[in-house]
């Protein structure tokens, strides 16, 4: 069982300001919340599984819900969204990253903002959770792959810390370096990608209100498995863009270098916008699973553009998309 076997975060501190009577109400609401979730039929496992995830209730992230920019479609199921990852320091297996990443330590922590700045920045996690009002919102992921989640994810728009750092006339990307410790992260022995995985955004891409540093997903602190302590969320792009782990966030005058694209130009853009009219070489881009609907006959769904994000269009404008994808 996912709980039992991964007890990251069970010994982490959480944010000072969190009393235990907020903790008690909290825990209260989210019960309510996931008797409702388990209600819709998810079944036993499920519920045994939410119970243990309410239980630590040091965990918690409370959060206003932003509706505005959140889908209303059905959630996944917390058990598939931490029990089903992609996050290669940990293996290449989909269970890999829920079974080994209790050996990554998330405090401390910092995330330090440079580069073409006024004003650099070194952040440790808790500075980082008060940076912003936590906001939950719900996304669509779509990964390159060809399946995608509905996450309710924890945190704010970056743009919140970007502003902080005041980036120069000259800023124009924007690089995430995420960490890279084989002391733990036993996934680095691979040699997949060159290590630690860096990704990128043009300084608009980066700017928009729907790009998130994300703290936390379904009311708690991420799990391990998902990025902790601090992750980026880009909801209208492959999910290869949401780097997790973050440990530096440096602007750029240039393009930068990234993981993804470096390994595999052809295949990975740097752009990487969800576009279900650009094939990837080996595969149809066109529809997509949706993790936790699967059973035999769960029909596919067709990819939108932009994963829907159509909002994000005119960042866009003049560019072909078949070309910069
Ligand atoms: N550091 C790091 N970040 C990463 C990855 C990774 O391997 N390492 N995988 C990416 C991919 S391919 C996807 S689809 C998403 C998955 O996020 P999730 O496991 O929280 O759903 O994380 C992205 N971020
Ligand atoms: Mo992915």
């Amino acid at each position: 069982m996912l709980f039992k076997r991964n007890p990251n975060g069970l010994d982490l501190p959480y944010p000072s300001e969190i009393t235990p009577q907020e903790i008690y109400t909290g825990r209260r609401e989210f019960i309510t919340r996931m008797a409702a979730t388990a209600a819709v039929g998810s079944g036993v496992w499920e519920m045994a599984n939410r119970e243990a995830f309410a239980q630590t209730a040091g965990q918690k992230l409370a959060a206003r819900a932003n509706v505005a920019l959140s889908t209303d479609e059905k959630q996944t199921p917390f058990k598939d969204a931490a029990g089903y990852n992609n996050f290669y320091e940990f293996g290449l297996d989909k269970s890999d990253p829920a079974e080994n990443a209790h050996t990554l330590r998330t405090r401390p922590w910092t995330v330090r903002i440079e580069g073409e700045v006024k004003k650099p920045l070194t952040l440790d996690i808790d500075s980082l959770l008060k940076l912003a009002p936590l906001e939950e919102r719900v996304y669509r992921l779509r990964c390159v792959e060809g399946w995608s989640m509905v996450i309710p994810w924890v945190g704010y728009s970056l743009s919140n810390l970007l502003k902080q750092v005041e980036p120069t006339g000259n800023a124009k990307f924007v690089e995430f370096t995420t960490l890279a410790d084989p002391k733990q992260m036993p996934g680095l022995r691979s040699g997949v990608l060159d290590w630690p995985y860096v990704e990128g955004l043009r300084i608009d891409e980066a700017m928009h209100p729907l790009t998130m540093l994300t703290m936390g997903m379904y009311g708690q602190v991420l799990p391990n498995q998902n990025g902790a302590p601090v992750r980026l969320v880009v909801p209208w792009k492959y999910g290869f863009k949401s780097a997790k782990s973050l440990v530096r966030i440096r602007l750029l005058s240039r393009q930068p270098k990234t993981a993804w694209n470096d390994m595999a130009p052809r295949e990975y853009g740097f752009f990487s916008n969800v576009n279900p009219n650009v094939d990837h070489p080996r595969w149809s881009q066109a529809s997509e699973r949706r993790i936790g609907e699967s059973g035999l006959f769960a029909p596919k769904r067709k990819t939108l553009m932009f994963n829907g994000y159509d909002q994000v269009s005119s960042l866009y404008t003049g560019l072909d998309l078949k070309r910069y994808f």
